[in-house]
């Protein structure tokens, strides 16, 4: 039978228990029809958690509040659980970074964020706001260089530490850290990055984007009284004007709308036009099922435009790191996920590279215009984990090398492949 989660589908806190279970093969469900602000101020939620705070979990002998406690009840339900280490070191080490998560970086992020959001009826004081932001900086800054040497917190495996800081950090990376924020932790940002596309987390999470902005700082809401607002001219657009709800609003609470912004056009569609039609080659590749080498590499030189389209050869900068292979695949295919905004102006090939740890990912892209589009290196941060080269095709051998890319052709520079992914 399952148990019962009080929480909204949003809710953080939540996820973390809600991604426990999946790792450990143990029913949860949402309580159905739960309303925060609501639900939760209910005299049965009170009597479950006095404080009227989400998640709360219903199990058969009495309910427990409190996140990472839950989280801690649903692992245990597993006998020999790995989220829980294989020794008493790494329970240990488990346990001191949910406590770091818990208090260095999600109380800063909160301390942070809520205020601007005007969430929990905190108040934003600039003083208290840097503060906040430097003492997660600091809590960042350990974090990174503990990640920069280990795939995880703890051991060679997602544990219950991981669990819980990426759902702190979700909270962060969504609202208020700026890709220009954590890009002094290119380490934490792999980390979440990766996590965050593990199957368990993407079930529970969903996609997720990084904030692209800090929010303006938002006096807290009070309702409109109705007779305050004005009845329309005719001459006054006609806009609907939106009743803000007098519940307090919730962490997960969806961002009002916005009218639709006009869409600015990207430069380069302003480019003069090219005789390459990037949709013809990406027909060519995935149609050509023999002779691919007469076929689809002759196609492809034939037309390939060297004044509307440039090739780009990249190699991961940290391929030390790739000790385990699905990581290292998940890192790949993450990368080419958040490249799906250059879909119309790019083609890629990935090669994941060895047949033992450490891998080498190497790459080759075919970009719309001379330089790799800046709209790409500002919105997918995976551009700087590469080491990027342009490709001289007056060169035989790079042009040898990008064929041997585009064809999958093994061995690769002496070595086997583990994959090659394409964007296309
Ligand atoms: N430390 C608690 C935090 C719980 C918490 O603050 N929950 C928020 C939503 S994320 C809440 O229920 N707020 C409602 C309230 O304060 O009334 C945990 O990890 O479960």
């Amino acid at each position: 039978m399952a148990l019962i989660l009080h929480a909204s589908s949003r809710n953080k806190n939540g996820f973390k228990v809600r991604i426990t279970a999946e790792y450990s093969g143990v029913k949860v469900e949402l309580a159905k029809n739960f309303e925060m602000g609501v639900s939760n101020k209910t005299p049965e939620f009170l009597q479950m958690n006095p404080l009227g705070k989400v998640p709360v979990l219903e199990t058969p002998d009495g309910p427990i509040f409190e996140s990472n406690a839950i989280a801690r009840y649903v692992a245990r339900l597993k006998g020999d659980n790995t989220l829980y280490g294989s020794s008493l070191i790494e329970y240990g080490h488990i346990e001191q970074w949910i406590d770091f998560a818990s208090m260095e970086v999600d109380a800063n992020i909160s301390r942070w964020c809520y205020p601007r959001l005007g969430w929990a009826n905190m108040v934003h004081l600039p003083p208290a706001e840097e503060a906040a932001i430097a003492a997660l900086k600091r809590a960042l800054t350990a974090l990174n260089t503990h990640l920069a040497a280990n795939t995880y917190l703890v051991g060679h495996c997602v544990t219950l530490a991981d669990i819980v800081m990426t759902c702190n950090l979700y909270v962060g990376f969504i609202h208020i850290m700026t890709k220009n924020f954590t890009s002094e932790f290119p380490h934490v940002e792999r980390y979440f990055w990766t996590m965050v596309n593990q199957p368990h987390f993407c079930k529970v999470m969903g996609e997720v984007k990084q904030a692209d902005s800090v929010p303006p700082v938002q006096s807290a809401k009070k309702p409109v009284p109705a007779k305050e607002s004005k009845p329309k001219t005719k001459d006054e657009p006609k806009k609907e004007i939106k009743k803000e709800s007098a519940k307090p609003k919730a962490e997960d609470a969806e961002e009002e709308e916005e009218a639709p912004k006009p869409k600015p056009k990207n430069p380069l569609d302003l480019l003069p036009p090219s005789k390459m039609v990037l949709d013809e080659w990406k027909r060519l590749y995935s149609n050509t099922k023999t002779n691919f080498h007469e076929v689809a590499i002759k196609g492809f030189w034939d037309m390939y435009d060297p004044d509307g389209y440039s090739l780009w050869f990249c190699e991961y900068k940290y391929n030390d790191e790739n000790t385990v292979s699905f990581v290292t695949l998940n890192k790949v295919s993450g990368f080419l996920q958040r490249m799906d905004l250059a879909r119309k102006y790019a083609f890629g090939k990935m090669l994941v590279i060895g047949s033992e740890a450490p891998y080498k990912v190497k790459g080759l892209w075919l970009f719309r215009g001379q330089e790799i589009p800046q709209f790409v290196i500002d919105e997918c941060y995976d551009m700087e984990l590469y080491e990027w080269s342009k490709v001289d095709i007056s060169d035989e051998a790079q042009k040898e090398r990008v064929n041997a890319m585009i064809e999958d052709l093994e061995p690769f520079e002496g070595e086997s492949l583990l994959d090659a992914k394409c964007f296309k």
